[in-house]
């Protein structure tokens, strides 16, 4: 559920910071991790790809091939309140955007297309939270 959902990205927006070095996501492309929800931010920049990649691998989500680690981000979302409501539909999109865009090369460039087909799917499928749901869960992390 999209208020799930709130509280996977409260938590996984915590690592931002420590990944805009490495990632050269700049605050004028994306200045707090919640936004990456609202309805007029576009998931387009290759330096978003790059942050998504070295976010998920503090919580070891990833496999080396930077695909999801589909056991990991399971256990990942369980651990939120009602998390097992939500982890087999998230583990379900990523994976289809994942195929969608395996022919690109480029780890941080095809990151961030998975992430706006991920974001497309979520709304569809009514679990994308609401920026304000965000910032409400945010302090609890
Ligand atoms: C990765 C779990 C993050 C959940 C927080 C919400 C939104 C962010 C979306 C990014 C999804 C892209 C994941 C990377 C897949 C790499 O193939």
């Amino acid at each position: 559920t999209a208020e799930v959902m709130s509280h996977v990205t409260a938590h996984f927006g915590k690592a931002l910071e420590e990944c805009r070095t490495e990632s050269g996501l700049s605050p004028e492309i994306l200045e707090e991790f919640q936004h990456f929800w609202s309805e007029d931010f576009e998931v387009v920049h290759r330096e978003l790809g790059c942050a998504l990649i070295c976010m998920s691998n503090k919580f070891s989500l990833l496999q080396d091939d930077t695909r999801i680690h589909h056991v990991n981000m399971h256990d990942y979302v369980k651990g939120f309140p009602n998390g097992e409501v939500l982890s087999e539909k998230m583990v379900k999109l990523i994976h289809n955007c994942e195929k969608q865009f395996d022919d690109i090369t480029d780890d941080c460039q095809r990151t961030v297309k998975v992430a706006a087909c991920f974001k497309v799917d979520a709304k569809k499928e009514g679990i994308a939270p609401e920026v304000a749901m965000i910032e409400a869960v945010m302090e609890r992390y």
